[in-house]
């Protein structure tokens, strides 16, 4: 019998590995309002306002800050058969792990994905109250749902034909006009991504998304952190981005892990949904309004850990490096797409 991939529903919950967990519960509790499932002195489910599984963030106490999981929703229980031997298949590392080996999370498979990363893919996981109509408790920064995660790796379009044969569709990219593709962003789920593509050394986990419903809900989380004279812990934005439409936000959290609030990206849920392809050298491509991008953003992002929790080893890009093909297209000064024969944000 071939296999089939499994049917992934959305990127689910992440689990992040952080030094210290009360400081890590300051930002994520009281900064972004993220509500507590389930916490002791080992680790923090949290969830967001709208959401009604257990968890989509876990914190867990550890030494070395870093990426412990990364964890997919299928559509069905048949679908985490179908994911273990589709993986088998793939030749990467597999483990089926009972239900509750992560708290409130069903039957799961476990693999070592050929990026590098720690996934997980389960159906069955606990049902909590669906806080969306708790008004009293959300505050003015309010997160509804984990949205995205981006990983960094070395082979982009290695890893989107890698994501492709899952079933991902690719929405955006950002590319140069000798077929260099420096980013990627792919989708289960009708909007412009589940995950994201980053060309650099890998692997690396860049960021974990969270939305919003507006935009004022992301500017009060600034207001926030400003008054908390915590204002070093914005890194980039507010902004409008270019790829994907989204109003956004990067913050680092305490232990340098990199969290992006996201809102008003677009529906991409019809087959022959266009993908929008983007010229490296396009300024706007990022952000919209031609703000730069700050180094740190291209440079830092958190280590990811095997199966067996230890650091894997990062593979370097060969291929060219955004950071060092932009100088001119990232704010500092304005070179035209339309001089350089690349229509923006050209629909193909
Ligand atoms: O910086 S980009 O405009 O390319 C961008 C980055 C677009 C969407 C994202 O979610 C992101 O992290
Ligand atoms: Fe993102």
């Amino acid at each position: 019998m071939t296999p089939v991939p499994p049917d992934v529903i959305r990127a689910a919950y992440a689990e992040l590995v952080v030094s210290d967990l009360a400081a890590a519960r300051w930002f994520y509790v009281d900064v972004l309002g993220l509500v507590v499932t389930a916490e002791d002195d080992d680790a923090i489910h949290l969830r967001a306002f709208e959401e009604y599984l257990h968890h989509s963030l876990v914190l867990r106490r550890g030494p070395v800050p870093a990426c412990a999981r990364l964890a997919y929703r299928v559509r069905s229980p048949a679908d985490v058969d179908h994911a273990e031997i589709w993986f088998r298949e793939l030749g990467v590392r597999v483990e089926r792990v009972p239900a509750g080996t992560s708290l409130g999370i069903g039957e799961a498979v476990r693999i070592e994905d050929p990026l590098g990363f720690p996934v997980e893919f389960f159906h069955d996981a606990t049902h909590v109250e669906r806080f969306t109509r708790r008004y009293d408790l959300h505050g003015a920064g309010a997160i509804s749902r984990l949205d995205h995660f981006n990983v960094v790796t070395p082979d982009v379009p290695a890893a989107q034909r890698y994501y492709e044969d899952l079933g991902f569709a690719l929405s955006e990219d950002i590319e140069d006009a000798d077929g260099t593709v420096y980013a990627a962003w792919l989708h289960r789920k009708p909007t412009v991504h589940d995950v994201a593509l980053t060309g650099g050394d890998g692997p690396r986990l860049h960021h974990i998304a969270f939305a919003t419903h507006e935009r004022g809900q992301i500017l009060h989380l600034c207001d926030h952190l400003g008054a908390a004279r915590r204002s070093d812990m914005i890194e980039r934005g507010p902004g409008r981005h270019g790829v994907s439409n989204a109003f956004y936000l990067y913050l680092r959290d305490p232990d340098g892990h990199r969290i992006e609030i996201y809102t008003h990206d677009y529906y991409t849920g019809d087959p022959d949904n266009p993908v929008v392809r983007w010229d490296v050298h396009d300024n706007q491509r990022r952000d919209w309004w031609g703000n730069p991008v700050v180094p740190s953003w291209y440079a830092e992002a958190s280590p990811v850990l095997d199966l067996d929790g230890r650091p894997r080893e990062l593979h370097e890009r060969t291929e060219a490096r955004e950071a060092d093909v932009t100088i001119g297209a990232d704010g500092f000064s304005y070179t035209r797409a339309e001089e350089r024969g690349f229509k923006l944000g050209n629909q193909v």
